[in-house]
C-alpha cells in the first residue's frame, strides 16, 4: 500500500513544486507508516517480567548492575499511551519512563519530524554549543523554548543542559556565581582568589550554600545529591555538604477538612527556613545563596505545598538576598494542566531560576538575566544541550498546542481524581490521600508492603504505575492519557483493591 501511494505521487499531474511537497509528505508517511495503532486494551501473555525479559535481564546483569529494570521494553511496537514488552504483553503506561514521555510513545508528529532531511543534518552533527552552534540556534532557543506560550512568563535568558541533575548542578553554580558577584560589588577577582580556588579553600572557593527540603530529590550527581532527601540509599556512602535542609509540609487529608492544621503546618516550616538563613550565616558561617523546592515533591512521595507556602517561601528567600531555583524537572511541560507547575501559586515575582528536563526531551534552566555570568566558560561543557532534542520538543509543543493536550490534562486530571475519591471512600482501609494537580496524582497505601503488592497486581492487569516516597503510587501518564484510559486504569484499581 505505501508502495501504491508513493506511486501514485509520483504519476500525479501536478507542477514540479507540487509533485516534490507531494513526495515528502507520502516519503514521510512511508517512513511514520510502521507506527501501530494503540490496542483496545492491555493484553496480558505472560506473567511480568516474562521469561524473555528474565533471560535478558540476567544477560544484563552479568555486565552491569540490572537489578532495577522491570522487564524490557519493544520499542517498535510499543504505541501511544502502550508500552509493549518483549514477551508480548501490552501495558497501559501511566508512569511514561518516570514522567519524560509528553505523547506517549512513536507519536507521528515526532516520527515525522525526525524524518525531515533538514532535522537528519542537525542529528547527524551534534555541536559543542558553547563553541560552534548551528547558524539557526539563537532563532530556535528564541522561538522554542523562549516562546511565550513556553517559557515560564517573565523569564527571559535560557541556559541548555543535558538531563535533570546537570540542568540543577549548573543552575547553583550559576546561582553561586550571581551571589559571590553581588559581594564583591564589581570588583575584579583578587589573586588570593584566583590562587585559593585551586586548592579548594577560601576565599576563592566560598562557603555558600543551598537550602532544600525534607523529602525532596534534585538528582544524584554530588552537589545535587546533598539536596535530595528522598531515600538513603541513593545518599550512603558518597560525601555530602553540610548544607541546610527545612522541613517540606505535611499536610492532613482530605485538604478541605484540615485547613488550620496544614496552615499551622506551613507556619512551621516557613519559620524553619528563617532560621536556617540565620544560622547557616550567624552560626556557621556558610550563607544560603539559593533554595532549591520541586513546586510537587515527586520522588519523596508525591508531597503538595500551598500556593501561599511559595509565595512566602520567596519572600522569605528574597529578604534574605537568596536566589528561589523552582525544580520543574518533573512537573514541567504541562503535566499539571499549566505549562510549569509553580504558575499555579501566584507568585509575587517569578522565580529566578526554572529548571527542566524530562518532557522537555532537553535538559536546561531559564533565568533572569542576572543569573547569566559575566566572563565566559564559567557555566560550560562540550555539548550544553541537544539540538536534536530540540526537533523533537518542537514537534512535541505543536501537538500539544493543536490537541489542546493541557485542557485534556485538566478535564481527564479531575475525571480521575474525581474517581479516586469514590474509590478511596469504598476503601479506605487500603489507600488515602488521594491528591494531584492535573494527572500528576498520586495515593498512599497503608503500608510500603500493601503499596508493592498493589503495583504488582496492577501490573498483572497491564497497568504500569509508579511508586514514590515510602508507600504513594504515583500516576504519570503522557499528556495525551485519555478517559477511556482513566476507564481502564480505575477499572483494574477497583478489581485488584476488591481483591
Ligand atoms: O532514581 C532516580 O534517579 C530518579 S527516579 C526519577 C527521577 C530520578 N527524577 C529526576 C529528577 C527529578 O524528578 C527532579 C524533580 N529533579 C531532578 C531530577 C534529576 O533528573 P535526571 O534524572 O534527569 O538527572
Amino acid at each position: 500500500m505505501i508502495v501504491n501511494k508513493c506511486h501514485r505521487a509520483l504519476n500525479a499531474r501536478t507542477s514540479l513544486r507540487q509533485l516534490l511537497n507531494g513526495v515528502t509528505t507520502t516519503w514521510n508517511r512511508c517512513l511514520t507508516g510502521s507506527v501501530s495503532r494503540e490496542p483496545e486494551g492491555p493484553v496480558i501473555m505472560t506473567e511480568i517480567p516474562g521469561p524473555r525479559s528474565r533471560s535478558l535481564i540476567q544477560e544484563l546483569n552479568a555486565i552491569q548492575q540490572a537489578s532495577s529494570v522491570q522487564f524490557f521494553a519493544d520499542y517498535e511496537k510499543s504505541s501511544g499511551n502502550y508500552i509493549m514488552d518483549v514477551d508480548g504483553n501490552a501495558l497501559l503506561d501511566v508512569y511514561m519512563q518516570i514522567s519524560s514521555m509528553p505523547l506517549g510513545y512513536n507519536h507521528p508528529a515526532m516520527l515525522e519530524a525526525l524524518a525531515d532531511p533538514v532535522n537528519q543534518k542537525i542529528i547527524a552533527n551534534r555541536p559543542a554549543l558553547g563553541v560552534f552552534p548551528g547558524k539557526d540556534w539563537p532563532n530556535r532557543l528564541r522561538n522554542i523554548l523562549l516562546n511565550k506560550e513556553v517559557a515560564p512568563s517573565g523569564l527571559s535568558h535560557i541556559t541548555t543542559m543535558m538531563c535533570g541533575s546537570c540542568s540543577n548542578e549548573n543552575a547553583f553554580k550559576s546561582i553561586f556565581i550571581w551571589y559571590a558577584e553581588k559581594q564583591r560589588q564589581g570588583k575584579p577577582f583578587t589573586k588570593d582568589e584566583m590562587e585559593s580556588c585551586m586548592i579548594n579553600q577560601i576565599p576563592g572557593s566560598p562557603r555558600y550554600s543551598i537550602m532544600s527540603f525534607t523529602g525532596g530529590f534534585h538528582g544524584r550527581t554530588i552537589a545535587c545529591l546533598s539536596t535530595t532527601h528522598s531515600k538513603y540509599i541513593h545518599k550512603i556512602d558518597v560525601p555530602a555538604f553540610d548544607w541546610p535542609i527545612a522541613s517540606f509540609p505535611e499536610y492532613k487529608y482530605p485538604l478541605e477538612e484540615n485547613v488550620r492544621e496544614n496552615q499551622t503546618e506551613d507556619k512551621r516550616c516557613l519559620a524553619e527556613v528563617e532560621e536556617l538563613f540565620e544560622k547557616y550565616k550567624k552560626e556557621k558561617k556558610v550563607p544560603v545563596a539559593g533554595v532549591i523546592i520541586e513546586p510537587i515533591q515527586s520522588e519523596g512521595g508525591d508531597n503538595h505545598a500551598s500556593p501561599e507556602f511559595f509565595q512566602e517561601l520567596q519572600r522569605i528567600t528574597r529578604k534574605h538576598g537568596a536566589a528561589l531555583l523552582i525544580d520543574e524537572v518533573q512537573t514541567g511541560c504541562g503535566p499539571t494542566g499549566k505549562m510549569w507547575c509553580h504558575e499555579h501559586f501566584n507568585l509575587d515575582t517569578p522565580p529566578d531560576v526554572v529548571t527542566f528536563s524530562k518532557k522537555m526531551q532537553l535538559g536546561g534552566y531559564y533565568h533572569w538575566e542576572d543569573f547569566k555570568p559575566k566572563q565566559s566558560y564559567r557555566v560550560f561543557n562540550t555539548w550544553m544541550g541537544d539540538p536534536s532534542k530540540l526537533i523533537l520538543l518542537e514537534a512535541i509543543l505543536k501537538v500539544i498546542k493543536k490537541d489542546n493536550l493541557l485542557d485534556r490534562v485538566v478535564r481527564v486530571g479531575d475525571y480521575m481524581l474525581k474517581n479516586l475519591i469514590d474509590i478511596q471512600k469504598d476503601h479506605s482501609s487500603v489507600i488515602n490521600a488521594v491528591r494531584g494537580r492535573g494527572t500528576l496524582i498520586a495515593f498512599n497505601c497503608l503500608s510500603p508492603e500493601m503499596r508493592d503488592t498493589i503495583m504488582k497486581k496492577l501490573a498483572a492487569k497491564g497497568i504500569q504505575v509508579g511508586g514514590c516516597g515510602n508507600q504513594a503510587v504515583r500516576l504519570r501518564p503522557a499528556l495525551t492519557f485519555a478517559e477511556h484510559h482513566a476507564d481502564i486504569f480505575l477499572d483494574a484499581l477497583r478489581t485488584v483493591l476488591n481483591e
